[in-house]
This record gives structure tokens, C-alpha cells and sequence, in this order.
């Protein structure tokens, strides 16, 4: 089902001088919940770590451009991001980045919800993948290990979000007794 998933979303097509992986990330959170937080271009802060800031101009389409501040500690401060992929239906997420103070050139990535049951109750499977430039100075290995990282962060951040979210949607009724 995974390897489906992958085949059928996530292709790229890297050249010679370009990394690309893939990341699972399996969230005890319905997928509706989920996908509300990554569907969000114009909010990555809600669950990014790394991110403290983001502005878009005009309305949410495809070619939105959001320009991203990126906390204190890392070894940049912005980035510019274009929205490519935008899919209610079939929960896509795909994003270009087109530029700023960070060593990520000809970066894309796509992200994918997909329903699962976990433990019996509503869960969620989400794979983001990428493609990026290997810089100057610096293997494939070293790259991918980098992006995965942050990526890794990103996802477990996710799951935090949209667990701790699910949590409280199924103790409201009782909260307001
Ligand atoms: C994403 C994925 C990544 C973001 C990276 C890989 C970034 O925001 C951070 C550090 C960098 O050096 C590059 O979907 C950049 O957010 C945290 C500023 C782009």
C-alpha cells in the first residue's frame, strides 16, 4: 500500500547532481484533522518548528508565493516558497522553493495524507518526499541526511500537533458537561 502511495504521488526526477527520499510518518490523528494542518501553506508556523513567521500576498492559489522567517540557530534566516500543488480530494501538498539565504536550490517536496486504522481508531499515514540540488562542497549523503532531518522534525511535530488537537476534540463533549 505504501510503495503504491509513493509510486502513484511522489515522483521526481533527479539528475546526476540532485538527492531524493521519501519519509513515513504514521499519526494516531483522523485524517481530516491532519490534513487541515498541512493544507495550510499560508501557516506552516502551526506546526513547523524551525518556522516563526510567514506571510503570503493575495489569496491562497496555485502559485502563491509565501515568503517564510526561520528561527534563530539555523543556519538561515528566510526562504521564498511557491504553493505547486494543491489537492482537497486526494490530500496533496506540493511546494518549490524559489529562493533565500539557505544552501536548499531546486528544492521540491510533495506531502500526502492517506486514512489508516491505528489501534482500532482513525489514524493517519502521511509521506513527504523531496528532491534538492546537492550543494557545492558537500555528497548526497550529507544532503539527504540534512533535509530528512529537518523533515523528521517537522513530521514528529505534526503528529504532536494533530494528536494532541484529536485528544481534545474526543474529551470535548464531556468538557462542557
Ligand atoms: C520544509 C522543509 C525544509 C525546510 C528547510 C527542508 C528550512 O526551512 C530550514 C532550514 C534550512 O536551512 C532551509 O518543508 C530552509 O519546511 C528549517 C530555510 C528552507
Amino acid at each position: 500500500m505504501e510503495a503504491q502511495y509513493v509510486r502513484r504521488h511522489h515522483k521526481h526526477d533527479p539528475n546526476d547532481n540532485q538527492c531524493t527520499s521519501f519519509i513515513f510518518k504514521h499519526i494516531k490523528a483522523p485524517i481530516n484533522l491532519v490534513w487541515s494542518l498541512v493544507r495550510r501553506f499560508d501557516q506552516p508556523q502551526k506546526y513547523k518548528p524551525f518556522i516563526s513567521r510567514c506571510i503570503v500576498q493575495g489569496d491562497l492559489n496555485i502559485g502563491s508565493v509565501r515568503e517564510v522567517n526561520v528561527k534563530s540557530g539555523l543556519p538561515a534566516t528566510r526562504s521564498t516558497e511557491r504553493l505547486e500543488q494543491l489537492d482537497d480530494q486526494e490530500h496533496i501538498l506540493g511546494i518549490r522553493i524559489l529562493g533565500g539565504d539557505h544552501r536548499l536550490k531546486n528544492y521540491s517536496s510533495i506531502i500526502t495524507v492517506h486514512p489508516e486504522m491505528i489501534d482500532g481508531r482513525p489514524g493517519t499515514l502521511v509521506i513527504e518526499s523531496f528532491v534538492v540540488d546537492v550543494p557545492e562542497g558537500n555528497t548526497k549523503d550529507e544532503t539527504c541526511y540534512f533535509v530528512k532531518a529537518l523533515i523528521n522534525c517537522n513530521l514528529k511535530s505534526l503528529a504532536e500537533v494533530s494528536e494532541r488537537m484529536g485528544m481534545q476534540n474526543r474529551t470535548e463533549p464531556f468538557n462542557r458537561v
